[in-house]
């Protein structure tokens, strides 16, 4: 019997979950600037998430997905995608979106249900976010068709979680990009939760970047808590792609240090012990150890982007605040090109409802 084919998944890490570096690090580590940033990025990407949680458990938000633990993956992807490239984005990528020009006060409006912050002139071609699991995907490659079909040198960019890839819209779109060979990144954060399903049990196979392999498309894991490994992939991924050569699948070792969502209670589903395994690896602490090792960055450095990055916050926050909210219609103002009657009576009733002393049980 002869093997007819074989294949391996490489996997990289740069630095130790103590900051330490495990290989001869990449040219570009040897200044300050991308690292820095990338820091800085992350610890405002966390502040933030802190924040609307904290509002959410005040009422004055939304159900909000937090992004706790994939800083590393957002603030890269943030800072190696080019403007004129497409970001096809899932429901934990708010601090990319931000880093790809959206306010933070929109960012905070779509949260807080105000869909005027889904529509922003500022996120270009973007696209806004998806909440159904996967689909995102296949608009990736859809996306990714126009671009070669054009001709262009962009790339497109999607995200998705573990449990994204046991989705067929997912196998679909890697195999569609396989064929045509499409410029379009496929990054999953592998978080190791899809709600309260663990990864043990989303799929079989080792890995998931090896589901590439089924598409004939590049595919490799990378440590996700780790800027520099996540660095050095994406930027490959996204050369590869704007020069023609077709898909990467990323696979980003994460973990979902919050709860699925603040309408989860993570408690319920899994281990104390696991969690706080997870704090160990995460990506802020190891890069700022890093950085303290090669005196990039101290404690004045930390306390003044701390209270700066506040600042930031407050700001937008305000201004989130003190916007009126949408007009009731709007509900329905966007869904069909000419109203149904059905529609349209509710659409008046909403409208007299919402007036002061309408009847809101009508
Ligand atoms: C098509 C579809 N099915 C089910 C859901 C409900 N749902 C919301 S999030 C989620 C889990 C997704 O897990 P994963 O892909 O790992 O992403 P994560 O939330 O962990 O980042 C599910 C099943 C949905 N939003 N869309
Ligand atoms: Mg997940």
């Amino acid at each position: 019997m002869d093997t007819i084919y074989q294949a391996q998944i490489s996997y990289s890490q740069f630095l130790s979950e103590t900051g330490k570096p495990l290989q001869p690090l990449p040219d570009w580590t040897g200044q300050p600037d991308t690292l820095v940033r990338y820091y800085r990025n992350m610890v405002l990407a966390r502040q933030l998430d802190n924040k609307i949680i904290a509002l959410q458990r005040t009422g004055q938000m939304g159900t909000y997905a937090s992004l706790l633990g994939a800083e590393a993956i957002e603030v890269v992807l943030g800072d190696l995608m080019q403007r004129d490239d497409v970001l096809v984005p899932y429901y934990r990528n708010h601090a990319l979106q931000m880093l790809r020009g959206l306010s933070l006060a929109d960012m905070l409006r779509y949260w807080g249900g105000d869909e005027r912050g889904n529509a922003s002139p500022a996120m270009g071609e973007d696209f806004p976010n998806s909440v159904p699991i996967a689909t995102q995907a296949l608009h990736a490659a859809g996306v990714a068709t126009a671009i070669k079909i054009r001709g262009e040198k962009r790339a497109v960019v999607t995200v998705c979680g573990d449990g994204a890839t046991s989705k067929g819209d997912f196998l679909e779109a890697l195999n569609v990009a396989g064929v045509w060979q499409l410029p379009v990144v496929f990054m999953v954060n592998n978080n190791q939760w899809a709600i309260s399903v663990p990864r043990s049990i989303q799929c079989c196979a080792p890995t998931l970047a090896q589901k590439a392999i089924g598409a004939g498309i590049r595919g490799e894991q990378v440590d996700g808590n780790d800027v520099i490994a996540l660095h050095e992939s994406i930027a490959a991924a996204l050369k590869h792609a704007r020069e023609g050569k077709g898909p990467t699948l990323i696979e980003a070792i994460s973990y979902r240090l919050s709860d699925h969502t603040t309408a989860d209670d993570a408690t319920r589903y899994r281990s104390n012990d696991e969690l706080k395994a997870a704090w160990e690896r995460e990506p802020i602490k190891r890069l700022q150890t890093f950085l303290h090792e090669q005196q990039w960055w101290d404690e004045l450095q930390e306390t003044a982007w701390q209270k700066e990055v506040s600042q930031i916050i407050q700001q937008g926050l305000d201004d989130f605040l003190q916007q009126p909210a949408p007009p009731v219609e709007d509900l329905i103002d966007y869904l069909y090109a000419e109203l149904p009657e059905a529609l349209q009576e509710q659409r008046q009733r909403l409208i007299r409802n919402a007036q002061p002393g309408g009847n809101h049980h009508e």
